[in-house]
C-alpha cells in the first residue's frame, strides 16, 4: 500500500484517518501472509516447486515502509522478498503466476520466487545474493537525483546482510554521493543458522552502527506497522532532500530458512510457533483496531481469502512461459541489439 499524501497516521489515535489506515494495513499484510500460505501449501501439495523463503512475521515491516512510497519510488529487495514486492505494488495473480513459471507472472514467469521484479510498480527486483540489491538501489537513487526528481530508491536486506562489503561500501558512497536511499534491514535474528546476536548484540546495534558512520538510522520495532510507518515516513522524508538512511526493523524469521531448510537442528521446532502465540503482527494489529472494527476486518479476511484462491487458480490454469522466448530480454549493448 502506498500513500502519495506521505500516510498522515499516528501511533495513537484509532479513528477517523488512522483506523482506515490501519485497516489498510491490516488488508496488505495479510495480502502477504495469505499469499505466502498459498505458495507453502502448493509446495506441500507438489503443485509448485523451486525455492520460497517465508516472510511470516516480517509482514508490518515491508508494509509499514512501502505505505510512505510513491509509484515512481523503486524498491529492490531480497530472497525473502515477496513482502516487499506485494507492499510495492505487485499483486496476488501477478506473483503466484511468476512463481508457477506462467507467462503471465510478473517476470513472464522467468524471475520465479527469488528473481521476480516488476518494472511498472518500481519494484526492481529480489536477488539470491546477500544484500546484492543495495548496490543496484544506491545506483538507481543516484541516477534519480542526478535526473532532479526527488523519487528514492529503497533497498530492502537482511542482518546477514549487515557483514557484507558491500553495504559499507553502499553507505559510503551514498553518503558522500547524497544519493536518496533508504536501506531497511529486517533483523530476523538468524542469518540461516547464524544467531544475529552472535553478531551483532542486541536488537538496534546495526542501526547504532551505521549512525556512528553519520547516516542517519533509526531502529524500530518491526512488528509494528504503526510505528514502522511513523519511522519509516521520516526517514522517507529525510531521504527525498537528498541524503541516504538507515533504518533497523525489528522482526522474527517465523519459518524455517527456506521450505527445503531443516531448522530444527539449530533451533527448536517450536521456536516459531512460540513467537507467533505472542508477537504476531497481524493479530496485534487487529488488538489495537479493536472490537469495533471487527465487521471491517472479517470483511477483509473474507476479501483477501476470495482474492488468493482466485489468484491461485487463474494462475495454475495460465500458459506455461515459452521455452522460445528463453533468449529474449536478455542483457544487450545498443550495437549488439543492432546487429542481432
Ligand atoms: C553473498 C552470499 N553469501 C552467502 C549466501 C547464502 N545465503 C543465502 S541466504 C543467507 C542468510 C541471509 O541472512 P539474512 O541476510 O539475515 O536474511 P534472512 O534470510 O534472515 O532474511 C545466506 C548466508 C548468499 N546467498 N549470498
Ligand atoms: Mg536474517
Amino acid at each position: 500500500m502506498q500513500r502519495d499524501n506521505g500516510g498522515a497516521v499516528t501511533a495513537e489515535a484509532l479513528t477517523g484517518a488512522a483506523l482506515e489506515a490501519g485497516l489498510g494495513y491490516y488488508r496488505e499484510m495479510l495480502l502477504v501472509r495469505s499469499v505466502e500460505g498459498e505458495i507453502e501449501s502448493l509446495h506441500r501439495r507438489g503443485r509448485m516447486h523451486g525455492s520460497f523463503h517465508s516472510s511470516m512475521g516480517q509482514e508490518a515491516c515491508a508494509v509499514g515502509v512501502c505505505a510512505s512510497l510513491r509509484l515512481a519510488d523503486i524498491v529492490t529487495s531480497t530472497h525473502r522478498g515477496h513482502g516487499h514486492a506485494i507492499a510495492k505494488g505487485v499483486t496476488a495473480h501477478g506473483m503466484i503466476a511468476e512463481l508457477f513459471g506462467r507467462s503471465t507472472g510478473v517476470s513472464g514467469g522467468r524471475g520465479g520466487s527469488m528473481h521476480l521484479h516488476q518494472r511498472a510498480t518500481g519494484f526492481y527486483g529480489e536477488n539470491a545474493i546477500v544484500a546484492g540489491g543495495l548496490p543496484w538501489a544506491a545506483g538507481a537513487a543516484w541516477a534519480r537525483k542526478r535526473a532532479g526528481t526527488d523519487d528514492i530508491a529503497v533497498a530492502f536486506m537482511g542482518d546477514g546482510g549487515f557483514a557484507q562489503g558491500v553495504t559499507h561500501e553502499v553507505l559510503t558512497m551514498a553518503r558522500y554521493w547524497e544519493s536518496p536511499l533508504l536501506i531497511v534491514c529486517e533483523n530476523n535474528g538468524l542469518a540461516h543458522s547464524m544467531p544475529a546476536d552472535r553478531l551483532w548484540g542486541d536488537p538496534g546495534r546495526i542501526a547504532s552502527m551505521v549512525a556512528a558512520s553519520g547516516v542517519r538510522s533509526e531502529y524500530v520495532d518491526g512488528t509494528d506497522v504503526f510505528a514502522v510507518a511513523e519511522v519509516a515516513r521520516g526517514l522517507v522524508e529525510h531521504v527525498r532532500t537528498g541524503q541516504p538512511a538507515f533504518l533497523e526493523c525489528g522482526v522474527f524469521r517465523v519459518r524455517p530458512h527456506s521450505i527445503s531448510d531443516a531448522d530444527y537442528l539449530y533451533r527448536s521446532r517450536t521456536a516459531g510457533q512460540e513467537w507467533m502465540d505472542a508477537h504476531d503482527p497481524l493479530a496485534k494489529l487487529r488488538g489495537r483496531l479493536g472490537p469495533e472494527a471487527g465487521e471491517r476486518l472479517d470483511a477483509i479476511d473474507r476479501d483477501v481469502a476470495a482474492e488468493v484462491a482466485a489468484a491461485s487458480a487463474q494462475a495454475e490454469a495460465d500458459p506455461l512461459a515459452s521455452t522460445s522466448d528463453a533468449t529474449r530480454n536478455l542483457y544487450t549493448t545498443p550495437e549488439l541489439a543492432a546487429r542481432a
